[in-house]
């Protein structure tokens, strides 16, 4: 306001001033009357009460019962962890010591993936926090903690109106003994396109800085060139670089033989030869078989000196089953979630994978109690986000026909009931494996999942077969993610395009074969820092720099929420989604040690044009806030 003062300024205006213009001239000090902290959050409160919260509609307040929360003995030394073997053997060593392990070990996903997988990745950061501490101590022999990256990064800011760099420095600060441990789609970051290796290189550097120690890199098309930027970044910086195959089709499937052992065994030695610290194995949508399972890792462990690493999600309910082969046949370390963040879309529970491996000398070591504690309090943590489930009730064997990733299932038929098509799901469903073959049977995950799923929508929503693309694709326009792929946007895929389908979405368009960070301008994070400062009128992070060189338009509208509301990730998280009950009354602690006691004592009936007043009790204090009612 001060920059916006002087230049505003008559005098400045006129050219008429010198060097002591700022000193003589007191109106420039004087700032428009901001709206308060108090007023903000109230004006949050009474929207969401009155409109409901962000992507869903308004709803009356559940009751849900109190968080239980383990006690953490603080006389009791923190137990160290890999995070600490990392610090002192460096990555080569870490590896080496987790290919030593005689039990396998577990990655907990309950942060990240499971959430990610389950309630359409909306646990936000302070139901993070909470059960971090405890955590941390009762959990000590983690292998890592997956904690960031994948869709959490676009989610916190689009949907929970939270800077997803706070909760990686926050969490950090919480669980300093165990690895943390994030999802990195390579040269799409956390993103769904290609961006310029500056901004990779940048995100790594600056992901590393602020805690991550385990890198999960994939290419959605599993293409290797598509990664060795990503790879090379994480161990200039020193730390973890899990490469990671993702698997799809069915290797005990002879009549399919794109993807098949040697397949994946070739993959796994051109990821070695480029630097890979892990393997990791990434069945993203359930499709890994107990006896495919058995096979792969034991030819894998064969044919590279990696420690190798498997996550999968359960959607069929074998995945205890092909956890215990995979373990059989020497896994190191496998991906779990607390109990009841765990199956269906989701990873396999830690917990029934400890009992199922009972009598076996592989089983991990892992305090059972302790998981059993911690899980009470994420039974109450997903109450809180009943709204987002995906109405996914038992094992969906149909996982192996369809190959939806599982972090896709919901969000498509979300997609689809928003277009009108939910009566039709199940014809959405088969068109999704028509779709992959009708594009040479690709690699299915996040961007390539999104061409398929999108092209599907498109082709069942205008009734098209595959006879009339290639018939009719002349004057078919595309949807944008399918032309982008066709172009070679999102990378190459293995074995190429299938021509004839590539020409008929391209049309005159030109496609390429090189990667596309290669062609993209590199980001000018000096003049960016620059021209945010001007419009946003605050010292900016380099954080800030990377959030909005990934996605522009999410990153603005996050800050423009932040300058109506101020921060509203203070909120417990009935009240951030629901607002508040009449007469119900809340303590927030907007910062350590300042708490603010308010209650909703009255609503107004509406007014002719169309507002209410919410009548507040804010520490004592009654404040009136007027808003629409948009219904
Ligand atoms: C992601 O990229 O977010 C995924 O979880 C893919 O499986
Ligand atoms: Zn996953």
């Amino acid at each position: 306001h001060f920059l916006e003062n002087v230049i505003l300024h008559e005098k400045f205006l006129s050219g008429q001033y010198d060097t002591t213009f700022i000193d003589k001239t007191p109106e420039l000090f004087v700032f428009p009357k901001r709206k308060d902290r108090g007023t903000k959050m109230l004006t949050y409160i009474a929207q969401t009460t009155l409109n409901g919260g962000e992507g869903m509609p308004s709803k009356d307040k559940p009751s849900f019962s109190p968080l239980l929360i383990p006690e953490v003995n603080h006389s009791q030394k923190l137990q160290s962890g890999t995070k600490q073997i990392l610090d002192e053997k460096g990555p080569d060593g870490l590896a080496k010591w987790l290919k030593d392990q005689k039990e396998v070990m577990l990655t907990d996903t309950t942060f990240r993936d499971a959430h990610q997988s389950l309630l359409a990745t909306r646990v936000r950061t302070n139901d993070l926090l909470q059960i971090a501490e405890p955590t941390a101590h009762m959990l000590p022999n983690l292998f890592s903690i997956e904690m960031w990256g994948g869709a959490t990064f676009d989610v916190a800011y689009r949907f929970l109106k939270e800077d997803p760099w706070e909760r990686l420095l926050k969490l950090r600060n919480k669980m300093p003994n165990v690895l943390f441990q994030m999802l990195l789609r390579s040269s799409n970051a956390v993103g769904y396109k290609n961006y310029p290796d500056n901004l990779i290189q940048e995100f790594v550097e600056k992901s590393s800085n602020a805690g991550i120690d385990v890198f999960r890199i994939f290419d959605s098309l599993n293409w290797v060139d598509g990664m060795k930027l990503a790879i090379e970044s994480v161990r200039e910086n020193n730390k973890i670089a899990e490469a990671t195959i993702c698997y799809t089709g069915d290797i005990l499937d002879v009549g399919r033989q794109k993807y098949d052992l040697k397949y994946y065994k070739n993959m796994a030695q051109e990821l070695e030869t480029s630097g890979a610290h892990i393997l990791g194995i990434k069945d993203m949508a359930g499709l890994l078989k107990p006896e495919a399972a058995y096979q792969l890792i034991s030819t894998l462990k064969e044919s590279t000196d990696l420690p190798i690493h498997l996550h999968t999600h359960d959607t069929s309910g074998n995945g205890i089953f092909t956890y215990a082969r995979a373990i059989d046949a020497g896994v190191d370390v496998v991906d779990v979630a607390a109990g009841p963040m765990a199956g269906l879309t989701s990873q396999p529970s830690a917990q029934t994978l400890y009992h199922a491996l009972e009598g076996k000398s592989r089983q991990p070591k892992v305090n059972i109690d302790a998981y059993e504690e911690i899980s009470h309090y994420w039974e109450g943590i997903r109450e809180y986000y009943q709204d987002f489930e995906s109405g996914m009730k038992a094992p969906h064997t149909e996982i192996y026909f369809h190959e939806m990733p599982g972090g896709q299932y919901s969000n498509l038929k979300q997609q689809a009931k928003a277009v009108g098509l939910e009566s039709r799901w199940n014809e959405v469903k088969t068109m999704f494996r028509q779709v992959n073959d009708m594009f040479g049977d690709i690699v299915k995950v996040t961007p390539s999942s999104k061409v398929i799923g999108d092209m599907t929508l498109f082709m069942v929503q205008n009734d098209l077969t595959e006879e009339d693309i290639y018939e009719k694709g002349e004057s078919i326009d595309f949807p944008d993610s399918v032309i982008e792929f066709a172009q070679g946007y999102i990378g190459q895929p293995y074995q190429g395009f299938p021509e004839k389908l590539q020409k008929v979405i391209l049309k005159d368009k030109e496609a390429i074969t090189v990667r596309p960070g290669e062609l993209l301008e590199p980001i000018d994070f000096k003049e960016l820092r620059n021209s945010l400062f001007e419009t946003l009128n605050r010292q900016i992070t380099s954080f800030d720099l990377i959030s909005h060189a990934l996605y522009p338009k999410v990153f603005m509208d996050y800050t423009e929420f932040c300058e109506s509301y101020g921060d509203m990730s203070v909120l417990d998280t009935p009240t951030f989604f629901y607002g508040m009950k009449l007469g119900e009354q809340i303590e927030v602690e907007i910062e350590k040690g300042k708490t603010l006691i308010v209650k909703l004592v009255s609503i107004s009936e509406p007014k002719e044009d169309g507002t209410r007043v919410f009548y507040f009790d804010l520490n004592g204090q009654t404040r009136e806030i007027t808003v629409k009612d948009e219904s």
